[in-house]
């Protein structure tokens, strides 16, 4: 049984199924020694044979009860044509989308083509993943990979495309939909190749006041949503719009995911009585990644605190964001070792 996917589709267990965000990745030495093979990250994304390995590198060491496919959310932009380089030390570099004759150059007929690796890393994870394990395929969402391809890069402040959504609306408008066609297709293929679950992250949703989110963030995850479950409708699929504060009581009445991944800066018993309660939603969340770089038991307690609140419906264990690069794996070991003997 995939307790993660059974969870998922409205099942509660008395210690809930565990996964961590970006739980692949520097803080693991396997991961370290892999990473050397390659000469950039994205060579490694797509090779489905080191790709899978290190899929499959968390689940061995943890036993963690979802894998989530190692790949970015820029691969939609590359796939796209953009120029994407991952720079060492400085992070993603693109080459800026801003006008039409932009978009004009985009090749999402290529989509299938070029992210053909990634969907052969899926069936190669899916032949070594145990059965009671489930599969999380993910993308990021139309906004978030906005955000990279108009700044050219991770943004702190993001000055330009707030700018550009409200002053130049017709053009952004034009690049959100070319987005949320790319990620549909590419979600689906996902599905079709073995995903039992699917994950969107809309890591820089909570910089947007309230009518611009209803436009940007909203509006283009619930089409995706959409032409998923129009294709299948019982695959279960996960949205983290980070930092949305309360718009995620809109998250869970306006957009038809089945589950809610939650930041840290979210407040439980608001999520309780607000999201869980009162929508019904399933919820995933939501320790600080900080904790788990600290004494130990301090992220203990913090744990103890978010099963004591979300735990008696269903509820997915995992972190508020991506777990740090400095985290002690005997930590990780330590809050699992907890999770599994809650009572
Ligand atoms: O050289 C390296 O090892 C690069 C580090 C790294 C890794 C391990 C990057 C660069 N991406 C990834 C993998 C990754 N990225 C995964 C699969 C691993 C797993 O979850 O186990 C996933 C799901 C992502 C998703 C991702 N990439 C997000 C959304 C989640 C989040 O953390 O908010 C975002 C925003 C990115 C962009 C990205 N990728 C990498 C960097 C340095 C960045 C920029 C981050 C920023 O702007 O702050």
């Amino acid at each position: 049984m995939k307790k993660l996917l059974e969870t998922l589709k409205g099942k509660n267990f008395k210690t809930p199924p565990i996964w961590l965000m970006r739980q692949a990745g520097r803080y693991l030495p396997e991961y370290r020694e892999i990473r050397k093979e390659a000469s950039n990250f994205l060579e490694l994304c797509y090779n489905p044979k080191l790709a899978s390995e290190i899929t499959l590198q968390p689940i061995r060491r943890f036993g963690f009860d979802g894998a989530i496919i190692f790949s970015d959310i820029l691969v939609i932009p590359d796939a796209l044509g953009v120029d994407v380089n991952f720079v060492k030390n400085i992070g993603p570099q693109l080459s800026k989308t801003l006008k039409d004759s932009d978009l004009i150059k985009f090749k999402e007929d290529n989509i299938l083509k070029h992210l053909k690796p990634v969907f052969e890393n899926i069936k190669l994870v899916k032949d070594g993943l145990d059965d009671d394990k489930t599969l999380i395929g993910f993308s990021g969402s139309p906004w978030t990979i906005a955000t990279y391809m108009i700044e050219g890069g991770s943004s702190k402040k993001f000055d330009d495309i707030r700018r550009i959504a409200i002053k130049d609306k017709d053009f952004f408008q034009k690049l959100i939909d070319i987005l949320v066609n790319s990620i549909s297709i590419y979600l689906i293929e996902q599905i079709k190749s073995g995903v039992d679950v699917v994950k969107i992250f809309d890591s820089w949703a909570g910089i947007l006041p309230e009518s611009e989110f209803k436009k940007w963030v909203i509006e283009p995850n619930k089409k995706i949503i959409q032409n998923i479950k129009k294709i299948y409708p019982n695959i279960p699929i996960i949205l983290f719009t980070k930092g949305a504060g309360t718009m995620y009581e809109e998250v869970a009445v306006n957009t038809d995911c089945d589950a809610l991944a939650i930041d840290q800066c979210v407040s439980k018993k608001w999520a309780k009585d607000i999201l869980q309660n009162k929508h019904n939603k399933i919820i995933q969340g939501n320790l600080d990644n900080i904790t788990l770089t600290l004494d130990v038991d301090y992220a203990l307690n913090e744990v103890k605190n978010i099963l004591d609140h979300f735990n008696d419906k269903p509820f997915i264990f995992n972190l508020g964001h991506g777990i740090l690069p400095d985290t002690p794996i005997d930590n990780v070991e330590k809050i699992i070792n907890f999770i599994k003997n809650y009572q």
